[in-house]
């Protein structure tokens, strides 16, 4: 049996990455390794965890030793990181964490695949490390040849972890690729996050914050893509080569947030234009033609679909995401956005 072990599949896209797989792929086990930071959430994992196919390790990648230990017990056949301090805006208020976590936690995880026999190794990154584009020139998309030219703490640590998978590949021959997809939305996504901060901040009548004049263009795609194309460049991707993923769905944010009211019933004079995010990206916009054109791969989900059953998602689980609104997170609520 084949056995591949996600790192951060406790967090949004690494949960319904484990489920994707033990979905479809009946002869692979999950190994799942996850420190539960605030965005790890045990209760995305239940069902996971009732399945002889799962098995989840507390841990966090930077520790060596620890990670080492898991290696040598599961012997997994391929690593997929997911693991990462990924939220923009609080890598501008604790940056630290996020070189930590993002850059020397994947360079654990690399290190390990190499003591253990060069173990196939996928690195999740984003498409944010291309930096941003102007809004006035939709011509312009980024490609897998455009110059890294990361904008946040957040992007320049997910741009520094590419560098060092690709030198990892080209000195030590580490069996990696990278994928860089842009903006994902979908089920188990933590309301700290655009989509379900507005959802869950509608559902309770409260202000909808909307950054600058929300005209900055984002290009969503639907989580279950995302994991689909993983699946195809761990499968069938050229070791040393960066993957692009996305589905050709520019949105400018204010138009999401009206959309969100209007399928929640909800009036737009809850959306408040607050402080714009510092060093804030402007447009992103993903050119897939590499992954579709050497892989095959084409996204499923219509935003129209996706939005639906995303916004549906939670309104049928309340319980996952008030248990996270009601907790630590409103703290933070408050530092981020009181008297912005
Ligand atoms: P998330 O914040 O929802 O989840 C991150 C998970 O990593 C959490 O479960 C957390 O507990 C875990 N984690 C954090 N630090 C850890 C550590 N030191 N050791 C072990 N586990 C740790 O993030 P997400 O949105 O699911 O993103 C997953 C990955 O995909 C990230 O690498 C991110 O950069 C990348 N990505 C995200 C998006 C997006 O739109 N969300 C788009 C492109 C790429
Ligand atoms: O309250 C808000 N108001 C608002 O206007 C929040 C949280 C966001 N925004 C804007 C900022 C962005 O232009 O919405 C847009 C999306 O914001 P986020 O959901 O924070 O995502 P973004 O900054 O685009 O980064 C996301 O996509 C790339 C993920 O968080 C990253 O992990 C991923 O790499």
């Amino acid at each position: 049996m084949n056995t591949i072990l996600v790192t951060g599949g406790a967090g949004f896209i690494g949960a319904n990455f484990v489920y994707y797989m033990l979905e479809n792929h009946p002869d692979t086990r999950v190994i799942c390794v996850d420190c539960l930071t605030y965005a790890g959430n045990m209760s995305t994992l239940a069902k996971a965890m009732a399945d002889p196919r799962f098995t989840f390790y507390k841990q966090d990648i930077r520790d060596r030793a620890g990670i080492n230990a898991i290696f040598d017990r599961e012997k997994p056949d391929a690593v997929v990181n997911f693991a990462a301090e990924s939220h923009v805006d609080r890598s501008i208020e604790e940056p630290e964490l996020f070189v930590q976590t993002n850059v020397l936690g994947a360079q654990v995880m690399m290190d390990a695949c190499l003591a253990h026999g060069n173990i196939r190794f996928h690195q999740v990154s984003t498409d944010e490390v291309y930096g941003d584009l102007p809004l006035d020139r939709p011509d312009l998309l980024f490609t897998e040849d455009t110059p890294l030219h990361a904008s946040s703490p957040y992007s320049a640590s997910k741009a520094s972890a590419d560098l060092l998978t690709m030198a990892y590949y080209r000195t030590y021959g580490l069996a990696a690729t990278i994928s860089r997809c842009s903006n994902n939305y979908g089920p188990y996504q933590f309301p700290e996050k655009l989509i379900p901060l507005m959802i869950a901040n509608a559902l309770a009548d409260k202000p909808l914050p909307v950054y600058g004049q929300g005209l900055n263009v984002r290009d969503w795609l639907y989580v279950e893509d995302h994991c689909k194309a993983i699946d195809l460049v761990l499968q069938k991707g050229q070791i040393g080569r960066v993957y692009n993923i996305g589905g050709h769905n520019e949105m400018r944010n204010i138009d999401i947030v009206k959309l969100i009211c209007a399928q929640l019933g909800k009036p737009e004079s809850l959306i408040t234009y607050v402080t714009d995010r510092k060093g804030h990206d402007l447009r992103y916009a993903i050119d897939p033609a590499r992954i579709h054109a050497e892989l095959g791969w084409l996204p499923e989900t219509a935003f129209a679909d996706g939005i639906r059953k995303t916004v549906q998602w939670y309104l049928d689980n309340r319980p996952w995401w008030e248990q996270i609104v009601s907790g630590e997170y409103r703290n933070y609520y408050e530092r981020m956005y009181a008297n912005r």
